[in-house]
Parts: structure tokens; C-alpha cells; sequence
């Protein structure tokens, strides 16, 4: 047989497989139960994949052919996210157009990159999100929204990117930069295309309890949605009518409200400033204007503030209270409108130093207010009639005598925003609305779609505010679908987290023309049982897809309200002590490395970093140690028989199918590759000592337990075991547990005498094997705390003694002390 070569042996399998069409997966009814196994699509950008990529395809393959062996029907699509802002700028720095530039981009990632990593992909059932197969659907998920009154036109506050020149949503601005090129995002105010994703926010949050997602994600998400109960309270504005509501959580410290603060944005800005101020409030304002949202909300120490001269009154305390304007309150959240409590919020009390306003305490406290403010509970003080209550009582008692006088009333904000899905850029699916003269704004009819993004020369962004679209008669001018007279179509397009927000639907409906995702189909496929993804998608992609799927549940269109019954994130590849992104120039490119060890080398070795859920660090420093094992593995099986033995005890086998098991259903994969090393290792080991049989038993293990790992080579090593096609096809091992009890001992182990850990072990284990156990074991190597133990005491099948102080003789040290 020779040696291992991987450039044989995987371009063998992976034409043999797609000739076969091994993983087109048969969508109809019948058959075993279904796993829909999602890995978040890629984006087709410049380079091509890079090894973080791999990591999680990898990853999520190795699960998807794992239940595929534990017999479920896996269906395990493929496709690219190819719209959008990503792919339109590097197409705009390399002068290409985006089309041809994604062609290109797209046949390289699937015939060069991904087809060589040997997963499961299903590539009879591609989604491109640029096709016009695709986005026409994706204008229809669009209108469904529209005829639901979840898309709607408005004028608000938006962030703009200078450099991009294009508006964002919330999600794409991290501290203040536009999350694709870096640039500081500037506010203003446009009108634009919203999804309200806020009639939503209830029901995002509450869903997120039934989900199997990690804490981490539904924390990040509960956060985003960011729910704040309290009542929104009304001051009466001294000698005028108007009155300002403030959105508050703390009611209980109406009394020690001394000012009100206005948003700079506030619209009674300008009608409540007294004459003489008028100027140096504009004055403000101007300077406000520079400066980001996103520092005000990262509570920026920065206090700057004005006073307006106008008064208003505190209905508590009857008294006459300044009302200021600052940059540290936001606009778009509760009334855009404060009451400042210095006494018992940090940023009041800052505000208040820095301006000379009155500091009262109003809820009693240990340490008082001397020094800051005191933001916990306790009893109401200098409160008139509820001097005395309880602040969490009090939160009820004041809104309840507030809402009586009609100036309260109980109130629940979200910190989630209207998504913004309006975009002034070329490259995605063009909003199917059309405004008439006399009919005015108008939805596409679903019949006319899709609106085809018309093929141009000049696709740069115009920076006016406009898409490209716009300067482009053909496509701007139509006839009015209600009265047939001229009309001019939008010339924005969508962005792409609408396209991504709904893909997961259209895999099983791939091949239908005639509906975005067909009924049946749908109801088998859906919900997606395991979805893989990155945490920087949590209070984003993830969100959407819930929300679009949500609103096509509420429509009648699907039949589940949640699109992502279990969801796993995976952990990032670390290179040189940062996430491997582009912009920090760290990126690792998979193929030299696949084209040196092969795909199935590369993959494990990959999953056998770190643990798949956490952070690791790249280096390629131990690949070499990977294909010494693949090469061990493959001797193992080809290898010369030599004389048959008297056979073996078999547990330690059936200990480590146990082993690979728990580990692949709890993803960790560098665990289960450790047990599958250990299993080789043993083989060798007592080589001399099996039966024919047991030989090929192990053999046959050895292949199917790393079979979700390396698919190609132990394709190649179950035919060289004469057995039948594909090893993919074959059930997942059994193990007897009855066998494995009856053979287990627990070995407790110590530390100079004292009891540290404990562990499963097969009867009679060596006395090497048995301290290398005990010293791997967590609790142990915490305690030895990297020292070497000088000696080791070994009572068989009991009890390991580790001593590392000195002075310990083994012998004396040792024995069970209870
Ligand atoms: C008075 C008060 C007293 C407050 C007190 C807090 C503590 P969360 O929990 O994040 O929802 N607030 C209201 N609208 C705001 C805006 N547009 N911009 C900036 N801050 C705003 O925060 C709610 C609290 O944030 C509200 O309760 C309000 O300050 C402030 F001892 O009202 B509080
Ligand atoms: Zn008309």
C-alpha cells in the first residue's frame, strides 16, 4: 500500500463522492429523521477563505457527518453571502466590477478552496445572495414586511459613513467606526427605509428563554434589546403650556430631581430657550453636532451642558427646577428628556458638580452622597407623604399618585433601534417601491418583481446622499403600477443582513421558482436543528434571522417562530495576539498548508488546538505532530499483520468509543482526536498480543472514530479493509457499557497525601499509564501547579500518591488517609 499520500488519496474521494452525489441530501419525506446542520455562509471577498474560516467549517462539518453516522438524514447546504457593502468596496479599490468580481470570487472559494476540505456541502442546493434567483425573494420578504406596516420610510437621525458613503444600521458601528472600513461614523438625518424591528423587541427577548443557545449569546442579545422598566413622567414648563416627558426607571427619586436635560436633538429645544440665551444655546448645539453618538452612550466623562432659562415645575415638590440641554442625553431613547437626580445617578451627580446644581438625597443610604452619587435601594427620605417607603414600593406608589394627577404613567423602553435597511450603494437587491406623482408611494405588485439591479458601467457611490442607482434613467423611470402614469422607482437598495437574514430558508427551496420557500418542504426542514456561528454575529445576523422569521411565522408563511433551535458559537483564531481579520494584515491562508499536508491533516489538526467553543491561538507549530499520526493511523491499518496473538481484553476500545462520543456531542473535538491517539497508541502497543479478529476490529474503529475528522483518508483506509462504500454511510461505533462498569475502577489520586481528583480507569492499568492519568487530571495539575512530582506512590487500581515537597519519602507518604 506505501505510504501515505494525501495528494492521491483526496482528489480520489472527492471526485468519487460528487460523482455519487454522497451528500446531496434527499429532502423528501421518508427515511431517517432529519438534521438540518447550518454553518454561517461566507462572504466572497478578496483573498479567498482564510484559516478561521476553515476552523468553523471544519467544525461544524465534523458535527454534521457525526449525526450523519448517529443516523439522522443531514442536510449540510452551502452557499455565499454575495451582496453587499464587502465585496462592492474591494471591487471599488481594484476597479472591477462587482459582478464580474464575484464570479470570480465565488468560483474560486467553491472549485479551489472549498471544495478541498472534503465537508459534506450539499452543492446540488448553492444559494448566491446576488443571483437574481435569489434577491427576487428577498424583495418579496421585503414587501411581505411593507403590506405587514413593519417597513416604513422616516426621517430620523442615521449613521453615515464618509468613507463608504452609505448609512448603517446600529449593529454595523462599534465605537463609533463603521464596522466594514473603520471610519468614524457621523450622524444625520436622512429619510430611509426601516424595518421596526422594535414591535418585535418583546417578543425577541421572551423567545430567547426555550432556546438552547449559550448564556453568553442570549446575554448579548437581552443586552442589545436592552429592556428598562419605569414610568414616563410629565413636567409642566413654567408660564407655557407645553410639557416635557422624561422616561425614568426611578420614580422613587422624583423629589430629588433638581433640573430637567434635554436632548440636543430635542425637538422643544429651540421653542423653550429664552431669548437671551438663544445664542450660546446654538452655539452648543454646533459643537454637539461633531461629536458621535456612540461617545455619549460609552458615558463619555465629559459633561458638558446649557442652560436654556427656561423652568419647569417638579410635580412632587412643587418647585421651579432649570431645564439644561446636554450631549449626554440621547434622542432616540425614552422622550429624549431626563429629570436629573444627582443624588442617585453617577452622571447626574457629575452634571451637577460641573454646573452648581443642587445635590439632594432623597433615598437613605450607608455611605451618603458626600462623595457620589448612591445609585442602590432603601428608604425614601425627603419625600414628602412617602418619606419612609421602601424605593421598590416606592417606584409603584409615585407613578400610581402621578398617574392619578394624569402626569404618569408606567412605561417600558427598549434600547433596541428600528433597523435601517436602506442603502445608497450598487451592489444589492433594489427596494421594490415606486413613487407616483399621484398615487405617491407604492410596493412593487409581487408579480413585477424582481426590480433587476441594472447592469452599469459607474457603479461608485455618488456621495450625495443618492445610490448610483439613481443616475441611471433607465432604471429610475417606470409607470406607476396603480394608474399607469410616469412614476420613478427607489434607488436604494437593501442591506445585506436582509439578504443573510433569511437564507436558512431558502436551502431546502433552492431548486422552486415559484415561491421563496415551498410549503412542504419547509415544514419537514425547518427549524435549523444546529447553527454554528461567530459571536460577533450574535446582536446582529442572529437577531434579523429571528426577527424576519418571526414576522414570516406571524404572516402564516412558516410554521416556526424561532429559526435556530440550537446554536453553538464557535471560538476565534488568534494570530499573534488578534482576531485574523484583513485590516490587521494577520490573516493565514489555508491552502499552502493543504497543499502540503492535505485537507484531512489540516482540518484535524485545526480542530486540535483548543477547545472548539473557546479562544486559540494559530500556530502552525505542531501540524507536523498531526501527520505523523495520520501516517500512524494509516500503518496501523496497512501495516504487516505479523503472527496472530492470544488475544486481548477489548475495553479499552469500548472505553474509548464512550469517550469520542461524549466528546463529539459536546464539541469538543481536541478531546475526542487526544481519545483517538490513545486508542492508536494502544494498539501498537499490544499489536502482538490480537487475534486476527480483534486486529481488524480495531482497525475498523480506528477509521469510523476519526472518520468525522479526516473523511478522506479513512475512506481510503475502510476500502483497504475491504469493506463496503462509504464509510460515511456506516453507523457510529457501539460501545458495551455493561462490559466497560464491570472493568472500571475509580482511582483516586493525591496530592502529598491529600485527596486532589479522581478518575475512570479500566481494571489493572500500568503503573505509567495510571500517574500520566492522575497528573492530567484538572484539579491535580492546579495543585501541582506545573511542578514536577518528585516521586509517586501506586496502590493498583485505587490510588495514585503525587509528592512533590521534599522531605516526602514515597513510601511513607502514601496510603489512603480517608
Ligand atoms: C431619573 C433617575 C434617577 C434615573 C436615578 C436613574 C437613576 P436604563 O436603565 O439604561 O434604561 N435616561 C432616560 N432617558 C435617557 C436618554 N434619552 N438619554 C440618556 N439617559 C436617559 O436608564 C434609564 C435611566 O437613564 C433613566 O432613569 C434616566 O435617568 C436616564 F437615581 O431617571 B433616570
Ligand atoms: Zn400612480
Amino acid at each position: 500500500m506505501g505510504k501515505y499520500d494525501p495528494s492521491r488519496v483526496e482528489p480520489k474521494w472527492l471526485a468519487r463522492w460528487e460523482k455519487d452525489g454522497l451528500y446531496r441530501t434527499d429532502l423528501e419525506e421518508g427515511g431517517r429523521p432529519k438534521f438540518y446542520n447550518l454553518m454561517e455562509f461566507p462572504y466572497p471577498s478578496a483573498e479567498g477563505l482564510h484559516v478561521g474560516h476553515v476552523f468553523t467549517y471544519c467544525g461544524s462539518d465534523t458535527y454534521g457527518r457525526f449525526m450523519r453516522m448517529k443516523g439522522y438524514k443531514v442536510f449540510e447546504p452551502i452557499g455565499f453571502d454575495a451582496f453587499g457593502i464587502n465585496t462592492e468596496n474591494y471591487a471599488l479599490k481594484q476597479g472591477i466590477h462587482p459582478a464580474v468580481l464575484t464570479a470570480a470570487t465565488v468560483h474560486h472559494y467553491r472549485e479551489n478552496q472549498m471544495k478541498r476540505l472534503g465537508a459534506m456541502f450539499d452543492w446540488s442546493r448553492e444559494v448566491n445572495t446576488s443571483s437574481v434567483g435569489y434577491y427576487r425573494w428577498t424583495q418579496w420578504v421585503f414587501l411581505q414586511l411593507y403590506r405587514a406596516g413593519l417597513a416604513v420610510r422616516k426621517r430620523a437621525p442615521v449613521n453615515w459613513c464618509p468613507s463608504c458613503l452609505t448609512v448603517l444600521a446600529n449593529e454595523q458601528v462599534s465605537s463609533g467606526e463603521c464596522e466594514r472600513c473603520g471610519t468614524a461614523v457621523v450622524q444625520k438625518h436622512m429619510t430611509q427605509w426601516f424595518f421596526r424591528i422594535t414591535a418585535y423587541a418583546e417578543r425577541l427577548l421572551r423567545g430567547l428563554e426555550y432556546l438552547d443557545w449559550p448564556e453568553t449569546s442570549k446575554k448579548l442579545q437581552t443586552n442589545w434589546i436592552g429592556k428598562s422598566e419605569g414610568a414616563e413622567i410629565a413636567f409642566q414648563v413654567s408660564g407655557a403650556k407645553a410639557r416635557l416627558p422624561v422616561f425614568t426607571t426611578r420614580p422613587d427619586t422624583l423629589f430629588g430631581a433638581t433640573y430637567l436635560v434635554l436632548a440636543p436633538e430635542h425637538p422643544l429645544v429651540f421653542d423653550l430657550c429664552s431669548p437671551n440665551r438663544r445664542q450660546q444655546v446654538e452655539e452648543y448645539l454646533e459643537e454637539t453636532r461633531r461629536v458621535r453618538e456612540f461617545d455619549r452612550v460609552a458615558g463619555s466623562s465629559e459633561k458638558t451642558g446649557i442652560f436654556t432659562g427656561a423652568y419647569a415645575i417638579n410635580p412632587a415638590t412643587g418647585e421651579n427646577i432649570p431645564v439644561w440641554v446636554a450631549a449626554y442625553v440621547l434622542v432616540h431613547y425614552g422622550s429624549g428628556a431626563v429629570m436629573g437626580v444627582p443624588g442617585h445617578d453617577q452622571r447626574d451627580y457629575e452634571f451637577a458638580v460641573a454646573h452648581q446644581l443642587p445635590i439632594r438625597e432623597v433615598i437613605a443610604s450607608q455611605p451618603g452622597i458626600s462623595e457620589c452619587a448612591y445609585t442602590g435601594p432603601g428608604l425614601m427620605v425627603n419625600s414628602g407623604p412617602f418619606t419612609g417607603l421602601d424605593s421598590e414600593q416606592g417606584k409603584r406608589a409615585v407613578t400610581a399618585w402621578l398617574q392619578e394627577q394624569g402626569l404618569a404613567r408606567p412605561q417600558v423602553t427598549y434600547r433596541l433601534r428600528d433597523w435601517c435597511i436602506s442603502r445608497q450603494r450598487y451592489w444589492g437587491p433594489p427596494i421594490p417601491v415606486v413613487y407616483c406623482p399621484g398615487c405617491g408611494e407604492l410596493p412593487v405588485p409581487e408579480s413585477h418583481l424582481p426590480v433587476v439591479l441594472p447592469e452599469v458601467e459607474e457603479f461608485r457611490p455618488l456621495g450625495t446622499g443618492l445610490s448610483p442607482l439613481a443616475a441611471v434613467p433607465e432604471f429610475v423611470h417606470t409607470t406607476c403600477p396603480r394608474c399607469g402614469g410616469q412614476a420613478r422607482r427607489e434607488t436604494d437598495v437593501s442591506d445585506t443582513f436582509l439578504d443573510s437574514a433569511w437564507y436558512f430558508l431558502r436551502y431546502p427551496s433552492a431548486h422552486h421558482h415559484q415561491r421563496p420557500f415551498e410549503p412542504g418542504v419547509t415544514r419537514r426542514w425547518l427549524p435549523v436543528d444546529m447553527y454554528m456561528g461567530g459571536i460577533e454575529h450574535v446582536c446582529m445576523h442572529h437577531l434579523y434571522a429571528r426577527f424576519i422569521n418571526m414576522v414570516l411565522y406571524d404572516l402564516g408563511y412558516v410554521a416556526h417562530e424561532e429559526p435556530f433551535k440550537r446554536l453553538r458559537l464557535h471560538g476565534l483564531l488568534i494570530k499573534d495576539g488578534a482576531k485574523m481579520s484583513k485590516s490587521r494584515g494577520n490573516v493565514v491562508n489555508p491552502d499552502e498548508y493543504i497543499d502540503g499536508y492535505g485537507a484531512d491533516v489540516f482540518r484535524a489538526y485545526l480542530l486540535f488546538i483548543g477547545p472548539y467553543e473557546e479562544e486559540n491561538d494559530f500556530s502552525d507549530r505542531g501540524i507536523e505532530g498531526m501527520a505523523r499520526f495520520a501516517n500512524r493511523v494509516w500503518n496501523f491499518v496497512n501495516g504487516p499483520a505479523g503472527p496472530e496473538g492470544r488475544g486481548v481484553p477489548m475495553v479499552e476500545v469500548h472505553r474509548v468509543i464512550r469517550e469520542v462520543t461524549a466528546a463529539l456531542e459536546s464539541l469538543s473535538y481536541h478531546t475526542a482526536l487526544a481519545r483517538i491517539m490513545e486508542l492508536t497508541s494502544w494498539g501498537y502497543r499490544n499489536s502482538s498480543r490480537f487475534s486476527a479478529a480483534q486486529r481488524r476490529e480495531v482497525a475498523r474503529t480506528l477509521a469510523l472514530l476519526l472518520s468525522p475528522f479526516m473523511p478522506m483518508l479513512t475512506e481510503e483506509l475502510w476500502e483497504t479493509l475491504g469493506e463496503d462504500y462509504s464509510i460515511h454511510d456506516q453507523p457510529w461505533p457501539a460501545y458495551d457499557a455493561r462490559l466497560l462498569q464491570a472493568q472500571e475502577v475509580t482511582i483516586v489520586v493525591q496530592v502529598d497525601g491529600k485527596v486532589r481528583d479522581r478518575f475512570q480507569a479500566v481494571r489493572g492499568l500500568p503503573e505509567g499509564e495510571a500517574v500520566a492519568l492522575a497528573m492530567s487530571c484538572p484539579k491535580v495539575r492546579a495543585s501541582l501547579d506545573g511542578q514536577k512530582p518528585r516521586a509517586h506512590y501506586y496502590v493498583p487500581d485505587r490510588l495514585v500518591n503525587l509528592i512533590s515537597r521534599p522531605g516526602q519519602a514515597a513510601g511513607t507518604a502514601g496510603g489512603p488517609k480517608g
